[in-house]
């Protein structure tokens, strides 16, 4: 099994992680380590940003070794938002505290009988602790409910009704979630890179 260092403060990723990811084990980052920067207009540089700064701290502040670092830059695109909150997901409606809340600002956002799509995209970033980090992704087509549903999972999840399905995130099962989302689909491609690179 490998060890692995999960560069986030998300739980809700971290559930998700360890039930996609099983054949890892997760080491936590710590809660005196720094906030990682996230400074990049996209999904991918905010992943190795946080991936490469996690690897540096633990270079020198490391409590146990570990074979890489993980991180993961995730957000919901919304078509009529022109792809937005997208890389801003986690800093959206930063006055508002609950899910719940920021779901309905968001929702009340959409102009009437705008186009509903959207998508959730994650990108992963694998920086081995001697080496090149490497990204890779996953997303999910879905469109938004009109209302926030379902108090399963995390975030956006319970305004997100994935293509095929007429329930959210929120409402489906987490089995069902882990089939198919944004992160499910990056970490198969995760895995598969990882078994390339260990051959
Ligand atoms: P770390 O950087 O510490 O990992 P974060 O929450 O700041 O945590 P991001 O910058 O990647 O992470 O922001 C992603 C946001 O997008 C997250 O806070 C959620 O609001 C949302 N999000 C991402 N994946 C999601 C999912 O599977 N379900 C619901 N919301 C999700």
């Amino acid at each position: 099994m490998s060890k692995v260092l999960l560069a986030s403060r998300n739980a809700g990723k971290l559930r998700e992680f360890s039930a996609l990811l099983p054949d890892i084990h997760f080491v936590l980052w710590p809660a005196e380590a720094p906030e990682l920067p996230e400074t990049g207009a996209f999904f991918l540089d905010n992943a190795l940003q946080k991936a490469e700064g996690a690897r540096t701290w633990w270079l020198e502040h490391g409590t146990e070794p570990v074979d890489g670092v993980l991180a993961d830059d995730s957000g919901l695109c919304v078509d009529a938002l022109w792809g937005g909150p997208g890389v801003l997901s986690a800093r959206f409606a930063p006055d508002l505290v609950s899910y719940r809340d920021k779901n309905h600002r968001l929702l009340a956002m959409l102009p009437e009988g705008a186009a509903r799509g959207a998508r959730f995209v994650c990108v992963l970033a694998f920086a081995p602790m001697e080496g090149v980090a490497f990204t890779v992704s996953g997303a999910v087509e879905g469109s938004l409910a009109y209302d926030h549903r379902g108090e399963r999972g995390f975030g956006y999840d319970p305004i997100f009704i994935p293509e095929g399905h007429d329930q959210t995130f929120g409402e489906l099962p987490a089995d069902t979630k882990h089939t198919l989302s944004h992160r499910a689909r990056a970490c198969a491609a995760l895995r598969e890179r990882l078994g390339v690179v260990r051959e």
